[in-house]
């Protein structure tokens, strides 16, 4: 059987690192593009990364960045994938308030550079871009494929460019290109700023005594938040698919970010008005209120149907940064994750 390749961009991240596990289990030859740091940015990967010169290793990093074409250029030429994800982004949000041409370079630009240089190099390849829920903005909930677009940070503009680049290389050059707009996913590898880390492992580390205090910015905005190995599943089912189309993936549920708190606190047995303090600067000049997926197409399409839901992820994020704080987990978390999955492909952090 021939071994297909993939092309991971972003692959040191939340997602890249589950997706590259999950293909590493399909079989696959996995290419991931990282970028130069002076201390190591490869913690997520770790685990699945061998050394070069042993036989057989199926992971093989590249550096480059979305910033620079020649180099995205080679790699999509030398390594002639047969699927790309590009997930590689500048993503937070706040952030993107600071840094606008930036996160607009490396999220717009950059699926630019990749497009292009997929169309170039004339090769038949599987194309999936990471879009997502933020491009809906200040739409009405639920969000579906067919809601229009209101977004509100120069990220969600710079995704919702990406987006419709994407269906345009599909429509103009008859390309296999999936946009995934996923609605926000979460998992003990996310990236610490983003707001449940930030939530899970503050409870882990006031419950270990080494911090006072929780600040926090907007606790009234909702979100509908899922588990991020579910999500990086279905981005490769996208591409499966017989024919190239875009699907929202989410849970269709939402919560607040004061609901996630107290969960959170609750779970440990904590009593947050001792520790939780609002400091203005994590406001966003311009906030999405609410975020639900409608995701009936993708659940009808794709089977998509999420087995954790808002309770379940808080506990199963708690439990690993309690893990990594040095505690005891409350346990619930875990045997969420032993019950549900029994098969698991991905290690548990
Ligand atoms: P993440 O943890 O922040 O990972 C982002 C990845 O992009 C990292 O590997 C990062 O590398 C890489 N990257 C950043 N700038 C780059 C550049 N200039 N060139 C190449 N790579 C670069 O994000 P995530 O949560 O896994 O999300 C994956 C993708 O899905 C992103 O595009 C994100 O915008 C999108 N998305 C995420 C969600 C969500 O809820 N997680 C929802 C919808 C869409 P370093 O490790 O070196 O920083
Ligand atoms: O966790 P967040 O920073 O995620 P946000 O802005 O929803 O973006 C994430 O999900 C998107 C999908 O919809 C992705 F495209 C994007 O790449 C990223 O993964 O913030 C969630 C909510 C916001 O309303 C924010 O204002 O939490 C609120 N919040 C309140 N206090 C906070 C804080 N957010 C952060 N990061 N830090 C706080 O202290």
């Amino acid at each position: 059987m021939v071994t297909k390749k993939a092309l991971i961009t972003g692959i040191t991240g939340q997602d890249g690192s589950y997706l590259a596990e999950f293909l590493l289990s399909k079989g696959y030859e996995v290419h991931g593009i990282i970028r130069r740091a002076s201390t190591f940015n490869t913690s997520r990967i770790d685990h699945i990364y061998s050394d070069p010169h042993e036989e057989g290793v199926r992971l093989k990093l590249h550096y480059g960045d979305l910033s620079d074409a020649e180099t995205i250029n080679n790699i999509v030429y030398n390594v002639r994938p047969d699927e790309i994800y590009n997930l590689g982004a500048q993503s937070h949000v706040r952030v993107s308030f600071d840094v606008p041409e930036y996160t607009t370079n490396v999220v717009a630009t950059g699926t630019t550079r990749l497009l292009e240089s997929i169309r170039r190099s004339g090769n038949h390849i599987r194309f999936y871009q990471a879009s997502s829920s933020e491009m809906f903005g200040s739409a009405s909930p639920p969000q579906s494929e067919g809601t229009p677009f209101a977004p509100r940070s120069p990220y969600a503009c710079s995704k919702l460019y990406a987006y419709w680049l994407t269906k345009n290389y599909r429509e103009g050059y008859n390309m296999f290109a999936c946009n995934g707009i996923l609605f926000n996913h979460e998992s003990p590898r996310r990236g610490e700023t983003f707001v449940t880390r930030k939530i899970t492992r503050a409870v882990a580390a006031i419950a270990a005594k080494k911090q006072e205090h929780l600040y926090l910015g907007n606790l009234k905005a909702r979100r509908d938040w899922g588990y991020a190995p579910e999500y990086v599943e279905v981005m490769w089912k996208m591409l499966q698919q017989e024919r190239a189309d875009d699907f929202v993936i989410g849970t269709g549920e939402t919560h607040s970010v004061e609901e996630f708190v107290d969960e959170v606190f609750d779970y440990v047995g904590l009593k947050k008005d001792r520790y939780v303090r609002i400091d203005p600067k994590y406001f966003r000049p311009t906030e999405v209120e609410v975020l639900i997926a409608d995701p009936l197409k993708s659940k009808e399409a794709l089977g998509f149907e999420p087995r954790i839901k808002f309770r379940e992820l808080a506990h199963i994020m708690v439990d690993a940064d309690m893990r990594a704080a040095g505690l005891e987990p409350v346990g619930e978390g875990d045997r969420i994750l032993e019950q549900r999955f029994p098969r698991r492909w991905w290690a548990v952090d």
